[in-house]
């Protein structure tokens, strides 16, 4: 079963949309296999952006997502990191598509709302930054089988 890690960041956690964002995630048919507040370091940041600290926008993207506390997710589901990217959508908020959670909320290239891992290697890579794996639960085989068919299943 694929995994993903999402961040739901300091400026969503002050506007209050950690619940709809969750929601639309789960509503999709996702499991939020693990969850937790966190407050990113400095440290933790230049981990998690590693291709990004040599950026000249580096600086204020730092100051930005250790401004406040923001919540780490690991999200299981079939083709969950393609498909939670689409949820997403593009980086900049005001050209990200109506319907998607930062086309509906999110004004800016920054302050827009969640990360979401863009490839196997970035969330296998991601998760273990901010999860242990005895943290993480896996969705039990009954919600598998309401959720897609064992078909399916097979070739997860
Ligand atoms: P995404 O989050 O859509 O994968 P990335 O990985 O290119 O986007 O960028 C990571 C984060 O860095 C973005 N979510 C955003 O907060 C910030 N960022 C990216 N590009 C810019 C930019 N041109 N100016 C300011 N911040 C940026």
């Amino acid at each position: 079963m694929q995994r993903t890690l999402i961040l739901l960041k300091p400026d969503c956690v002050q506007r209050r949309l950690i619940g709809t964002i969750l929601s639309r995630i789960e509503q999709k048919g996702f499991y939020i296999a693990g969850l937790k507040w966190i407050h990113i370091t400095e440290e933790l940041a230049a981990k998690h952006y590693a291709d990004h600290v040599s950026k000249e926008f580096y600086p204020k993207l730092l100051e930005y997502i250790t401004s406040g506390p923001s919540v780490a997710a690991v999200v299981e589901g079939p083709e969950v990191i393609a498909t939670i990217r689409k949820l997403t959508g593009s980086t900049n908020g005001l050209s990200a598509e109506p319907g998607t959670i930062r086309g509906d909320f999110s004004v800016s290239t920054q302050r827009n709302l969640i990360h979401a891992s863009d490839s196997q290697a970035s969330a296998e890579r991601e998760i273990s930054i901010f999860f242990q794996e005895n943290e993480i639960f896996s969705s039990n085989h009954a919600d598998k089988m309401i959720i897609f068919n064992d078909q399916e299943r097979e070739v997860l």
